[in-house]
């Protein structure tokens, strides 16, 4: 009855494999995803359905999901091929965005299903979670992929805006509750000022980033198990 929480994941579906072998969860253990399971990488649709298979999995919604949304619903409504003709002008822009974020490798996969398998995926993001609360270990988790943005400790977690939650980088010296941890993706590790271990989890102020930049070459897929606080790590992305 363990939990687990794995870091971006970016499309990596072979570290993603590598990491729960090394893992090797069982039936009754909860592994949460922190959220960007698709774009950048080669193979997202490939990650999406491998956790889609594992009931026991959690996904949380990372700001990927979310840019990928609209834009995966007019593929699965239109052709099996983007026209940006079709498209109105929110979507226009939604798609530049996303574009210049790594949608390349989602949308080739996505538009390449069968539309049952799109209706299935598309159910999937839609569903993700924003944040989660988990005790494990006599300890308690906040689980969220960006952070708390705008964060004040009066505001009710369901009073903080999508954006928030998976967009705004946090200040990861500032800490929010003196009893909850949160943990928490979308920042690679790498990119942590003042980090000495860039590329494996941070840990600061109550704060635990597990983002260890699985995309880029020399970066890792990583989890924590919330109840022993062990690291797991995939070998590197060779690039
Ligand atoms: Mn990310």
């Amino acid at each position: 009855m363990s939990t687990y929480v794995i870091g971006d994941i970016h499309g990596q579906d072979d570290l993603l494999e590598e990491l729960l072998m090394k893992i090797g969860p069982a039936g009754t253990d909860t592994i949460y995803t922190i959220g960007d399971i698709i774009d950048r990488g080669p193979h997202p649709m490939g990650a999406l359905f491998k956790l889609m298979e594992m009931p026991n999995v959690i996904p949380l919604l990372g700001n990927h999901e979310l840019m990928a949304e609209p834009v995966l619903t007019f593929i699965s409504e239109q052709a099996a091929s983007v026209s940006a003709q079709q498209m109105d002008r929110d979507l226009k822009v939604s798609l530049a965005v996303w574009m210049r974020n790594g949608a390349q490798t989602t949308i080739s996969e996505f538009a390449s299903l069968p539309p049952r398998r799109r209706a299935l995926a598309l159910d999937y993001i839609r569903n993700m979670r924003l944040f989660a609360q988990v005790s494990a270990g006599g300890r308690q988790y906040l689980l969220v992929h960006a952070g708390l943005g705008g964060f004040s400790p009066e505001r009710p977690l369901e009073d903080y805006t999508v954006h928030e939650l998976v967009w705004e980088r946090p200040d990861y010296d500032r800490r929010c509750f003196p009893d909850v941890s949160i943990v928490c993706g979308h920042t690679p590790t790498q990119l942590i000022e003042g980090n000495l271990s860039p590329g494996f989890i941070y840990r600061s102020s109550g704060n635990i980033v597990i983002d260890c930049g699985a995309c880029f070459a020399g970066g890792r897929l990583a989890a924590i198990c919330l109840d022993t606080g062990e690291e797991f790590y995939s070998s590197e992305n060779q690039g």
